[in-house]
Parts: C-alpha cells; sequence; structure tokens
C-alpha cells in the first residue's frame, strides 16, 4: 500500500511573505485560505506552513512564546481550523512546522526557568560560565541572565534557548504539542533543526569558523532516543508523517536518522546538493560543475531508503538564480524560463518526495536589493559582521551575501502585476521584487508555455509514472555541462504489485547556455526511446532521415526525459 507521502508532492508556504489578507504588509492565514484551490490547482497535496505560532519573531517566528496559540499577526486559531477543514475539502493535508530544539525566550517556561521556579530550573541549559561555543548565527552560543546569574545556551538567536531534553518533563512538553495539532488535524510536521536536541557534553568544542561545538550535540544517541520515543508514542498512533531538517547532516547519519527500518523520521532535508558551487555551507561561492552535482545527488538518492527532493525553502536562494540562468526573467523563451523548467525535470525525476517552494513553480529569482540596508534576515546581518571583523571589503562582503541571504527567498509571492505584486494593500515587510511587473502568477497561469504550466504537468507526469515515484536511481553520464541518469522499476519498489515491463526512463539535462554534443557510444543509445518530458519545442530525438551516426546535441539549458519499454 503507498504511503501518502511517496505519492504527493508537498508545498511549502512561509506564511509572512504568501498573502496578505487584511494590509498590514505581512502575509496571514486567511490569505492563504484564500489561495487554497490555485494550490489545489498546481497539484500538490499537502502544505507544509512555516511557524504561525506565537512568537516575537526575531526568528520570524522560529522563536516560539506558545506553541498552542496562533499569533495575532498570522490570525486566530478560529482562523488555522477554517485552513485545516479548507486545506481537507480540496483534499490537501496540513503539515505543521515543528521547532523544538529551542523556544523563544519569551515562551512561559523560560521566564519561569530564570526565575528557578520549581520544575523549571532546568528546562534549559544553565551553566555559571559559558564554554567556547559558537551559535548558527554567527555569535556565541551563550548569553547571561542578570535575574538568574548564569549563562543559557543558544544554538541560534540569544532569544531562542535551547531546551534541555535531559530533563523528562521537557519531553513530556512536546508529546503534548504534538498531539494537540494532531487532534487538530495536521498530517504531521517538518521537524526543525532535529538532529541536535541531545547534547552530549558541554565541553569546549573543537575551534571551527563556522560552529565550535557542533561534535558534542549533532546527531548524537540521544537525539535517535527521543525521535524514536515521539515516533512510538505519539507519531505512529497517529499515523503521522515526519520530515526532519538535519543541519550539517552526513549520508551516514541520514540514514540513521531516516532508515525506514529506524522508526525515527521518514525523511530528511540534506544541504549537500545545494552547496556544489559553495564553502563554508551556502556562504562563500565556487565553481558549479554538473558532475559533482549528480555525484553528490547519486550518493543520497542510493544511500537513503527514501529521500526528501528540495531545491529552495525559506532559507536558500532561488534556485533559478542559483544553478540556472534568471537573466531576462519574466520574459518567455529566454534561458530564465528554459532553466527554471530543466530544475523541476531534475527535482521531479528524482526518487523522493518533492517540496516546491512557494514562487519556485513561477520562476521566483533572487531579490534585486542593492545593499543591506534593505535585507531584514537576523542571519545576513550576522554574517556581515562576521565578515567585517575579518576585515572583507563592504564589496566582496555584499558580493557573497547577496548570493546567501535567507531573504532571497523571503520576498512577497508575485502574484500580479499590480501594486505590491497583489501580495499587500499595504507597505510589504520586506521588498518586493521589481521583476513581479513580468514575472508573476497571473501571466503564467493561462500560458501553456509559462514555468506554472510546466510545473503543473510534471506533477501530473511524476503522479502517473511509478518509474519515476519508486524506481531505482542510476547515473548515467557526466560530461562538462551535460548530466544523465536513469530511473528503472525493479519488482520490489512498486506498492501495486510486480515490477512494470521493466520500463525505464533516462534524464539529460544540459546545465549551461550552450548547445552540448553528447558523446557517440552513449548517444546512440538513446535513439531506441521515446520523449516523454522536454523543456524545449524537440519533438523526435532524431530528425527523420538524419544520419545515424549524428552526434546528439543538447541545446541551452535542454532537458529531456526518455522513456524506453
Ligand atoms: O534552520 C536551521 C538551519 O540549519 C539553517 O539555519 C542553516 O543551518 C543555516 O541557514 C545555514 O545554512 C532552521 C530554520 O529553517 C531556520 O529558518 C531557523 O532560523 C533555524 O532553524 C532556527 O530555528
Amino acid at each position: 500500500m503507498a504511503v501518502w507521502w511517496k505519492e504527493r508532492v508537498v508545498y511549502q508556504i512561509y506564511p509572512r511573505s504568501f498573502q496578505d489578507s487584511n494590509g498590514d504588509g505581512v502575509g496571514d492565514i486567511p490569505g492563504i485560505i484564500g489561495r487554497l484551490p490555485l494550490l489545489a490547482e498546481l497539484g500538490v497535496g499537502a502544505l507544509w506552513l512555516s511557524p504561525v505560532y506565537k512568537s516575537p519573531q526575531i526568528d520570524n517566528g522560529y522563536d516560539i512564546s506558545d506553541y498552542l496559540n496562533i499569533d495575532p499577526l498570522f490570525g486566530t486559531m478560529a482562523d488555522m481550523d477554517r485552513l485545516i477543514a479548507g486545506a481537507k475539502k480540496l483534499g490537501l493535508k496540513i503539515v505543521m512546522d515543528l521547532v523544538i530544539n529551542h523556544t523563544s525566550d519569551e515562551h512561559e517556561w523560560f521566564q519561569k526557568s530564570r526565575r528557578r521556579e520549581p520544575g523549571y530550573e532546568d528546562y534549559y541549559i544553565w551553566r555559571p560560565a559559558p564554554n567556547n561555543w559558537t551559535s548558527f548565527f554567527m555569535e556565541g552560543a551563550w548569553t547571561f541572565d542578570e535575574l538568574r546569574g548564569e549563562y543559557y545556551l543558544h544554538l541560534f538567536h540569544k532569544k531562542q534557548p535551547d531546551l534541555n531534553y535531559r530533563n523528562p518533563r521537557v519531553l513530556e512538553e512536546v508529546k503534548r504539542i504534538l498531539k494537540f495539532w494532531l487532534d487538530r488535524g495536521v498530517a504531521g510536521f517538518r521537524c526543525d533543526v532535529i538532529n541536535v536536541l541531545w547534547k552530549e557534553s558541554l565541553e569546549d568544542g573543537k575551534k571551527s569558523l563556522m560552529l565550535t561545538g557542533l561534535e558534542h550535540y549533532k546527531c548524537r544517541e540521544g537525539n535517535h532516543e527521543i525521535l524514536k520515543t515521539l515516533r512510538q508514542e505519539v507519531l505512529d498512533p497517529y499515523g503521522a508523517f515526519t520530515v526532519g531538517e538535519t543541519a550539517m547532516v552526513n549520508l551516514e547519519e541520514a540514514k540513521l536518522l531516516s532508515g525506514a527500518a529506524r522508526r525515527e523520521l521518514d525523511m530528511v532535508f540534506y544541504f549537500d546538493h545545494l552547496e556544489v558551487d559553495r564553502r563554508f555551507a551556502r556562504f562563500v561561492p565556487k565553481k558549479f560543475r554538473a558532475g559533482e552535482l549528480l555525484r553528490r545527488l547519486a550518493g543520497w538518492q542510493r544511500g537513503l531508503d527514501w529521500n526528501a527532493l528540495y531545491l529552495e525553502n525559506h532559507d536558500q536562494s532561488r534556485i533559478v538564480s542559483h544553478y540556472g540562468s534568471d537573466a531576462g526573467a519574466g520574459e518567455t523563451g529566454t534561458f530564465w524560463e528554459r532553466s527554471a523548467k530543466l530544475l523541476a525535470v531534475l527535482e521531479f525525476t528524482l526518487r523522493g518526495t518533492p517540496f516546491v517552494y512557494q514562487g519556485q513553480e513561477i520562476g521566483m529569482t533572487n531579490f534585486d536589493f542593492r545593499g543591506l540596508e534593505r535585507v531584514k534576515d537576523i542571519e545576513t546581518h550576522n554574517l556581515d559582521r562576521l565578515m567585517k571583523k575579518l576585515l572583507l571589503p563592504a564589496p566582496l562582503r555584499w558580493k557573497w551575501l547577496r548570493l546567501s541571504s535567507r531573504d532571497n527567498a523571503r520576498t512577497p509571492f508575485q502574484w500580479d502585476a499590480g501594486p505590491e505584486a497583489g501580495f499587500s494593500a499595504g507597505a510589504p515587510w520586506l521588498g518586493v521584487n521589481g521583476n513581479h511587473s513580468r514575472l508573476n502568477y497571473a501571466a503564467q497561469r493561462d500560458d501553456p508555455a509559462s514555468v506554472l504550466s510546466f510545473y503543473k504537468r510534471m506533477i501530473r507526469f511524476r503522479s502517473e509514472s511509478d518509474t519515476i515515484k519508486y524506481g531505482e536511481f542510476r547515473p548515467l553520464y557526466a560530461k562538462g555541462p551535460v548530466i544523465a541518469y536513469e530511473r528503472r522499476t525493479s519488482a520490489g519498489e512498486r506498492p501495486s504489485g510486480p515490477a512494470a515491463d521493466g520500463e525505464r526512463i533516462v534524464v539529460l539535462l544540459n546545465f549551461s547556455g550552450k548547445k552540448a554534443k553528447l558523446s557517440g557510444g552513449f548517444a546512440i543509445g538513446l535513439f531506441g526511446g521515446e520523449i516523454a518530458v522536454s523543456n524545449t519545442e524537440r519533438t523526435a530525438l532524431r530528425e527523420p532521415g538524419s544520419p545515424p551516426r549524428r552526434p546528439f546535441t543538447l541545446e541551452p539549458w535542454e532537458a529531456l526525459a526518455i522513456r524506453f519499454h
């Protein structure tokens, strides 16, 4: 029996930038409700909402002060119930964002803990003196609390204190949060930095520019115990879905976190495939090599029982600006359009659950800000401070920051060419990209050649193909900017019974703006197939009457899926 999260595509909504319904410049839940029919029309099967719980919004909601209430910025609990019910009517499941490594310092638990109220003293991690750990936001990981007279740990912002899972009451509180939302009708959770919950020791860490102390808390055994307990006691009884966001995870760690027999998470988000052209996580650029992308993808595709497939989210830059070509964005027939479609072919022909981030389906690009003053993300500003300390000149700092800033993905959704792109009647919390006049949902919805229409076709293509959903992955070819891989159904993979008649689908991708010749032997083997997907006008693999040995040439940014029976 196929589980829904292998059959469906998940759409990520960043509520504050999706649709504002009351003119305060921030997206909200009623805004999402109004757009539900369009999401159903896209063909996705579940919606993952970034946090909408009560929060002081220091880290845009990933700093939660009350897990069981909706922040007025986004609406009310009644709105949330209407969203869950409205989505259900359209066959859409709702997945909430579970942030349990840390809370906001304005959560009542933290306020009680700093006052040493009985039972709350060690809900968080307190010490008389800090160790040498650094935070994900490039600062120290400890802050002194005057009231308590001690330091507390925060792997992110100082207003995001880490919970202490050595206190069993903390896990009991988390079980209550999960049950509250599952009883409300959500289908599961995206679990935020879910692989750093258990701090094995608070000893000093090995000095590192990125994260000193990581070895003491990343993917520790205690973390696995927590996940097994939540799975056994809450998630399985509800049949709930989980995808873990797992910072800095490697393949061996990911196998332990998401292997089918491990009974922990259903799948995990890793970062490896999005850092092919980056050093120091995603912060310093280097040359992109398509062959390296294929090598990395092959490792994860063949190493994990099941993959979470994504190219964008609210922390990553826009994929068409990152791995594609965003020149001429919004203009039909440019390489922006064709490369956006190529990236859709990549995502929807790999093995795993595809996640589409809001705006990816219309090819939204990185922001058009000209300087740091328009950027809101605390991570970007902290990184600028760190690079300034390292004496990097301002132009170089901005050159790198504009590539990696999380605000690239957080500019308001571009609904139409009107004021503020139809996102808000007020002043948006973050600048709308100027290219919305050409690049917007309304301009694409009825255009069969648009990026949006192509996404709809790819979502349908995947849903109709057991070979794409369940077939094994094999890398085939990598030369210059061209990569190729195949998907082949094997008996064990199909939930619906014995293997198809050995169907094979070969995917070809040209990650460049130039024509690319495929070398003889490999190319010859292609001519026995038929084109199942193309992002160009190509209708046949070889013009009738052309010489059999003429080399096969891919157009710039051309993507093909070729089916062999
Ligand atoms: O992100 C955690 C995380 O791994 C990212 O911060 C990543 O490490 C960083 O961007 C460098 O690549 C999650 C949320 O997705 C993020 O929005 C939150 O800021 C963070 O946790 C804290 O909750």
